[in-house]
């Protein structure tokens, strides 16, 4: 069975470059559609039918529409098992490769979603500390698992889920001005995750729809 080209429905910034990172490591060519969530395109009739939760991103893929970046990187992983294997084999680090990105998938970005919407009613200052507090959070609670796990990336020398996760969420921690220095263990792998092409290929700033904020 022949499919076309898979196209990634998203935008430059936020969970979308979960699944353009995962994509990029496994070298799968795809076409990029931009739907900006700023203009409420992700509430389109064509787009509702492709994705009934009205979030980005969407992987259109071997004649599947994927939703959810955990999901969707996992069946890259399945599907294309070649390396790098972003699941580990082994159990235990399968768990803590696991365990990083839900501090980022189920903890802190959503948290942040709802933070960022309440904006108005928080106040800025609120909404600030907010912010910062539940990034220093999940900072806190990845650097203790990578003390024991990493090598050069977060489980040991090879690129898994919790480095594609971990990418995106320091990019929001730099945003709010966070000391990572504080974070040493982080510190070098993203010293090491900030040198490969992939990161710097898929950054939000390199995309077609990127807008400066
Ligand atoms: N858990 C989802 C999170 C997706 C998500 O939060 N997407 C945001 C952009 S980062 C979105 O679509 N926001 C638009 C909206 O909620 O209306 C995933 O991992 O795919």
């Amino acid at each position: 069975m022949s499919f076309n080209k898979p196209i990634l429905w998203n935008f430059y910034r936020g969970a979308s470059w979960r699944v353009r990172l995962a994509l990029a490591f496994k070298k799968i060519d795809y076409e990029y559609r931009s739907v900006n969530i700023d203009k409420g395109e992700q509430f389109t009739k064509e787009y509702e039918a492709i994705n009934p939760n009205n979030e980005i991103p969407t992987l259109q893929i071997d004649g599947y529409n994927l939703t959810q970046t955990m999901p969707i990187i996992e069946y890259l992983d399945e599907t294309r098992s070649f390396e790098p294997k972003l699941l580990p084999s082994d159990s235990y680090k399968r768990c803590k490769a696991r365990s990083i990105a839900e501090i980022i998938n189920s903890g802190m970005q959503p948290y942040q979603k709802i933070v960022k919407r309440l904006g108005k009613e928080l106040g800025e200052q609120e909404k600030t500390k907010r912010l910062e507090l539940s990034t220093k959070k999940a900072l806190k609670a990845i650097e203790s698992i990578v003390a024991e796990t990493s090598g050069k990336y977060c489980i040991g020398d090879g690129i898994t889920i919790a480095d594609i996760f971990l990418v995106p969420a320091v990019h929001t921690a730099r945003l709010q001005e966070i000391n990572l220095n504080e974070y040493p263990c982080l510190s070098k792998i993203i010293d090491n995750l900030d040198k490969l092409p992939e990161v710097n290929q898929t950054h939000p700033k390199n995309q077609v729809d990127y807008q400066q904020s």
